[in-house]
């Protein structure tokens, strides 16, 4: 069953159901990374913005239009490439029920953004209240979220379907993994879908005066760190099963692969505090605990990077590697759908390193609100996760449209990963340095009334800005190679990598696939970190917040 799968085309229905979701993902890269290059310009204190078009406004695009966007995108449409390839095409129905989801995300993007851009919604990527937005903003990111489940449920349908017609059968590997993430997103975007529903949308309409302000963070969190995961967790998929089938080798092993993705939908959610250490109105026990389960979710990580390292040591000596490192030499550095993936992966060593110093209770004191946040959420998404979807449009692109990756893209692609590596080091870099010397995020170019803490950060922020505009150089080479893979590439045929596990007598234990005791556990996890500190907000809250624009 599974061998016969690898062969097959993705179908050409399905296919343009993906491509529609890598259009917006990718205009949406241009946008945004225009934005990004203003946003350094702005801070090296050398530039400024025409037009009174504000610093807040441009971040508020970069972060919703790179961090909510382009990420939902890619990351619908990969995981429906995924299952179609491995569970097969999906029927018209389930293609429709796909189709109508991308249109509705796609109007609540596009409402979110008009109201952005009419400066009525600079309230930047995390919407904090008492900040407020005109309603059709919050309306439109409600879209998005309604438009993610319809696209989820195809996927948890063509899942039903396979299991079905393979009773007692593990199912595909790459369908299994796109299942738990559509499960993760949809416990997790309960929360925020609950604070704009119930507190924004009647706020902003002017229904009600006030907001509950730490209700709504907690909501918000409560989504918003699985959230990250829910990006991170596709780039898992390519590098669990498909970059192994890339470099000639195999993947470690299925088990494990699965076993990973349980943890992080058991984990992912009852962590939100870890971003709220330092608000007031929750006990710090309760922090404490989710500080716990963070550190529970790392475990994922760790094996992740064990399998993958097992996978890359296996595949160099079978090449005849010897010594501690020499397994290196024989991965394949010229081809662009490992190495620019791999840049990923090494980026995010120090990304998850530096995730742990700021959930360390403590530490989060030293580096919450500055700008080392901003460096470690460039290191995680905008490179770990961001590279490996570049790396995996190189091939599923041209898969899509019947067309090939030629040697020059693959060189383009190549330079494209390069430039990213130098321009995130001298940005991220800077950002985690000025970070500890204090420098605040979310912060246009100021010198605080001439504090001479704050001429400290003035060369870093010059460093960001160099940093930053290589990095818009690379998004442009990007965008190159992508219009080029979409339309102008030469017909062909482009592989789809599936892996396949080094032991194939290995069969995943079925207990793999109880969605009721995974997701069972999930929930009271989340009831367990979640109900007393929950009440307590709502039992102590102060006065509600009016809203409030400040731009
Ligand atoms: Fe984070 C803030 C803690 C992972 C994204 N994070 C953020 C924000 C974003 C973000 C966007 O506890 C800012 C939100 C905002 O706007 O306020 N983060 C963590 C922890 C992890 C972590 C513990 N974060 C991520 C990932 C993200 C992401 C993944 C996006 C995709 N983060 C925090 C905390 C904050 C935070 C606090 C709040 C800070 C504050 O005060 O505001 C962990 O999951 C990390 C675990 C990862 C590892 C690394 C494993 C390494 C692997 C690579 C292997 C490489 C190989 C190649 C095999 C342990 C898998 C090697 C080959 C060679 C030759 C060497
Ligand atoms: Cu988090």
């Amino acid at each position: 069953m599974l061998k016969s799968s690898l062969n097959i085309k993705v179908d050409r229905r399905d296919a343009k159901l993906v491509m529609a979701h890598f259009y917006v993902a990718f205009i949406a890269l241009l946008v945004g990374g225009l934005a990004g290059l203003l946003q350094v310009l702005v801070r090296s204190g050398k530039f400024e913005l025409p037009a009174g078009i504000g610093y807040y406004q441009i971040l508020t695009v970069h972060g919703v239009v790179l961090g909510l966007v382009l990420t939902t995108f890619f990351i619908m449409g990969f995981q429906l490439a995924a299952v179609s390839k491995t569970a097969g095409t999906f029927t018209n129905k389930q293609r429709t029920i796909g189709w109508i989801g991308f249109w509705i995300m796609t109007i609540g993007t596009v409402a979110a953004a008009v109201m952005i851009l009419l400066n009525e919604a600079s309230v930047l990527y995390t919407f904090y209240a008492p900040l407020q937005a005109h309603f059709v903003f919050y309306l439109g990111l409600t879209l998005v979220v309604v438009g993610s489940w319809a696209v989820g449920t195809t996927i948890i349908l063509k899942y039903a379907e396979w299991r079905r017609a393979n009773p007692g059968q593990p199912s595909p590997l790459l369908t299994f993994m796109a299942l738990v993430n559509t499960m993760m997103w949809t416990v997790a975007t309960i929360g925020v879908a609950a604070t704009v529903l119930i507190q924004l949308l009647p706020w902003s309409l002017g229904l009600v005066e006030t907001v509950n302000v730490g209700v709504s963070r907690t909501l918000f969190w409560y989504f918003g760190h699985p959230l990250v995961y829910f990006w991170l967790l596709p780039a898992y998929m390519a590098w669990y099963v498909m970059i192994p089938k890339i470099i000639g080798g195999k993947i470690f092993s299925d088990s494990l692969a699965r076993m990973s993705f349980i943890l992080f939908l058991l984990f992912s959610i009852p962590v939100g505090f870890h971003h709220q250490l330092l608000e007031p109105g929750i006990d710090p026990a309760w922090k404490f605990l989710q500080v716990v389960l963070t550190f529970l979710v790392v475990i994922p990580s760790l094996m992740t990077a064990f399998s993958l390292f097992a996978t890359f040591e296996s595949y160099g000596r079978s090449q005849g590697a010897t010594g501690l490192f020499g397994w290196l030499k024989k991965l394949p550095w010229k081809d662009a759908r490992f190495t620019v993936p791999f840049i990923g992966m090494l980026a995010f060593i120090p990304a998850g390193a530096g995730g742990i110093v700021n959930a360390s209770h403590q530490m989060n004191q030293v580096v919450h609100n500055t700008v080392w946040v901003t460096g470690h959420f460039h290191l995680t998404v905008a490179t770990a996760v961001v590279l490996t979807f570049f790396g995996v449009s190189f091939w599923l692109v041209p898969h899509l449209t019947g067309r090939k990756l030629t040697k020059k893209m693959n060189k383009l692609a190549l330079i494209q990963g390069y430039l990213w590596a130098i321009g995130m080091t001298f940005m991220s870099g800077a950002m985690h340095a000025a970070g500890l010397l204090g420098a605040p995020r979310r912060s246009s170019f100021s010198e605080y009334g001439g504090a001479a803490q704050a001429a400290e950060w003035i060369p870093y922020q010059i460093a960001q800005a160099v940093g930053g505009s290589i990095l818009f150089i690379a998004i442009i080479l990007m965008l190159y190679i992508f219009v080029n893979l979409a339309f102008f590439a030469p017909k062909g045929e482009e592989e789809f990598p599936v892996g396949e596990a080094a032991n194939q007598t290995e069969k995943a234990p079925m207990v793999f696939e109880n969605w009721k005791l995974w997701l069972g556990i999930t929930v009271l996890l989340i009831l367990f970190a979640y109900t007393i500190p929950f009440i307590d907000l709502i039992k102590n809250a102060p006065p509600g917040a009016q809203g409030y624009k400040l731009w």
